[in-house]
């Protein structure tokens, strides 16, 4: 039995927790467990199940905080985002509460007489969500609250360096009312939980597979699951654009990059990769990002005024490094007074917030002068490294913006309503926001990306019901006599 220690990367002598890590055997008899009582679940009326989901809801409000503390601590996100990303479980909650009173199917005029034809949503039998750390409690729920409302049972897999979070969550969940056996929870590491996967699905225990997390991974999920003729529900990395206009307003443009590329330590999923700035604005834009940057306060998450603390965990750590490797000569580096890596006494920041002594700290790197074969330009950092590049057409600039071939979300600063309607038709993203920064999108619209960024299966609002019920349709013959359809038709 293998232990992991999740440990705060802003102090990595403090454990958070200790968790034993589940084998691939371990994961297939939660399966098993999940699909003995999702059945049972199935029969709960969906309004009932919709209290479970409120009481959900009530529950998270009243440790909105102890919540929100503890995911700072054991994940290093600044506590405002951290309360942030709590508030997000409560509006997703809140959104489907309701839905266990709709969940509406519809009747549908037959082409014949004394029959009546209906459509119904049906669960799809037992979930298994497989999710990233970043957002250890509020992406969960986007899977876990309407999965669980619709009537599935789930099999949840969190981050292991995200677990005491995930456990604060789940036991938040069992206490909402969901039955035994409906919804388990496996900490597992990669290995295990994709042999697991693979073990279950063989033996017909998981019906739809919901994961967030690289799109390395994200594929061969994909891979799995295709060989089960499912389509799962992947939302993957990266690379999103932000366009600027000559017409935009500049300070706001700024004020979105900052947020939006170096908020979060540039780890979330929407963070800004690359800013493309108009040629006539360019060089005031970088001057202003840098400066913003370089003033920015960098540190302690557990202050309020902080763009961001430590990296996630030590694996995020490393590939950061590794990201350093891309920036090449005819880059020019600012932000931290152009130094990049672990920021320490050696390597200090200038007004780092708290000792970086013992924490994952790292200095913010933006570059400018990205060009369109660099490796940087193409590809997801996931840490705060940031990209700039000029254009001059916006045509040019749309196609930057799709070129490394992710899309999941972008931006786009603008003053005129054409800029913006053209790059919102030209955009291969998901998600699309004009004047705000690529992350931070609200929890009732349609979440979700195509290419490298996923299958274009999306979460939130909605939308998610057609992840986790599947259409039946019935028909109602009354008539007292077999009417073939197409062949007993009346025509006019
Ligand atoms: C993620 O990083 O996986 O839009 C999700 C946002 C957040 C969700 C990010 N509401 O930035």
């Amino acid at each position: 039995m293998t232990i992991y220690r999740s440990v705060n990367p802003a102090r990595l002598d403090d454990v958070v927790a200790e968790v034993r890590l589940a084998d691939a055997d371990g994961f297939v008899a939660a399966c098993r467990t999940a699909r003995a009582a999702q059945r049972g679940w199935a029969a709960v009326p969906a309004p009932v199940r919709g209290q479970v989901i409120g009481n959900l809801g009530r529950l998270v409000r009243a440790n909105f905080e102890t919540l929100a503390r503890l995911v700072t601590r054991e994940i290093g996100k600044p506590i405002a985002e951290a309360r942030g990303e709590v508030q997000e479980i409560i509006d997703t909650c809140d959104f489907f509460l309701g839905e266990g009173r709709r969940l509406y199917g519809q009747t549908v005029p037959s082409e014949m007489s004394d029959k009546q034809l209906f459509t119904f949503r049906v669960p799809v039998g037992v979930a298994a969500i497989i999710t990233a750390g970043n957002f250890p409690v509020a992406v969960p729920s986007w899977y876990l609250v309407p999965a669980l409302l619709c009537g599935n049972a789930v099999v949840w897999k969190p981050a292991e360096y995200a677990s005491a979070s995930a456990a604060a969550l789940a036991a938040l969940v069992r206490r909402s009312g969901a039955p035994d056996g409906v919804f388990e929870v496996v900490d597992a590491d990669g290995a295990a939980t994709y042999e697991g996967l693979s073990g279950a699905l063989d033996a017909g225990l998981v019906d739809k597979v919901g994961f967030t997390g690289s799109s390395e991974v994200g594929a061969r999920i994909g891979e799995l699951t295709g060989r089960h003729l499912q389509t799962p529900c992947l939302e993957l990395g990266g690379k999103n654009p932000m366009v600027v206009t000559p017409d935009a307003d500049l300070s706001l443009a700024v004020e979105g990059a900052l947020f939006g590329g170096f908020g979060t330590a540039g780890q979330r999923c929407t963070s800004l990769g690359t800013a493309i700035v108009h040629e006539s604005v360019y060089e005031s834009f970088v001057d202003s990002l840098g400066k913003a940057l370089s003033d920015a306060v960098i540190g302690d998450p557990s202050r309020e005024d902080v763009l961001y603390g430590p990296l996630l965990a030590d694996r995020f750590a490393r590939r950061y490094e590794d990201y350093l490797g891309w920036i090449g000569p005819h880059h020019r580096v600012l932000g931290s007074g152009g130094r990049t890596g672990r920021i320490t006494a050696d390597n200090p920041r200038p007004g780092f917030a708290g000792d970086p002594a013992g924490g994952l700290f790292y200095h913010p790197v933006l570059v400018a002068g990205v060009r369109p074969d660099d490796e940087l330009f193409r590809t997801e950092t996931f840490g705060p490294i940031v990209g700039v590049m000029p254009y001059r057409e916006l045509d040019e600039a749309i196609e930057l913006a799709n070129a490394p071939g992710y899309g999941l979300s972008s931006s786009i600063y603008t003053n005129d309503p054409r800029s913006a309607f053209a790059f919102r038709a030209g955009v291969s993203a998901g998600m699309v926001s004009v004047n705000n920064s690529t992350s931070g999108a609200e929890a009732h619209l349609p979440f979700g990306g195509n290419g490298r960024s996923g299958n274009g299966s999306r979460q939130s609002g909605i939308w998610v019901l057609d992840q986790f019920t599947r259409w039946q349709s019935m028909n109602w013959d009354y008539s007292g006599r077999l009417q073939k359809a197409q062949m007993d038709t009346q025509s006019i």
